[in-house]
């Protein structure tokens, strides 16, 4: 099997460098994003190195599940009652720059639409 290379994301797990951690299970880990574009912007990500959603594979369906739930929890957490946002950019058009699939929940204020 191919190796995915790994991003500064797999530091952030291992803790090899700092984040502000929100949140950690077995096959996820939360923290906030360094450039927050919201008052509360925070990262979910899956402990596997998947690097976009679209090279996921058919058994990654309940990792997918799960993350999702995670940001349900984190956004009760975070005391998001009024709405959030949750984000997933995919590859060069979908404005992704780190290579290890991410889930951006993003709140705290009312946010536009479309994006840009
Ligand atoms: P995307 O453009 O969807 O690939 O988002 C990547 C996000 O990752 C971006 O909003 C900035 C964030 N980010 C990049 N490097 C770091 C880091 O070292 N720490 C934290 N907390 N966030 C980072």
């Amino acid at each position: 099997m191919s190796q995915v290379p790994e991003t500064i994301f797999s530091k952030i797990i291992r803790r090899e460098i700092p984040a502000d951690i929100v949140y950690e299970d077995e096959l996820a880990i939360a923290f906030r994003d360094i450039s927050p574009q919201a008052p509360i912007h925070i990262l979910v990500i899956p402990k596997k190195v998947i690097p976009r959603l679209s090279e996921s594979a058919a058994d990654d369906q309940a990792l997918l599940g799960h993350l999702l739930k995670v940001v349900q929890q984190i956004a009760a957490q975070e005391k998001l009652d009024k709405g959030f946002r949750v984000v997933i950019n995919n590859g060069e058009d979908g404005g992704q720059t780190v290579d290890h699939l991410h889930l951006h929940l993003l709140g705290g204020r009312s946010l536009g639409w479309p994006p840009g």
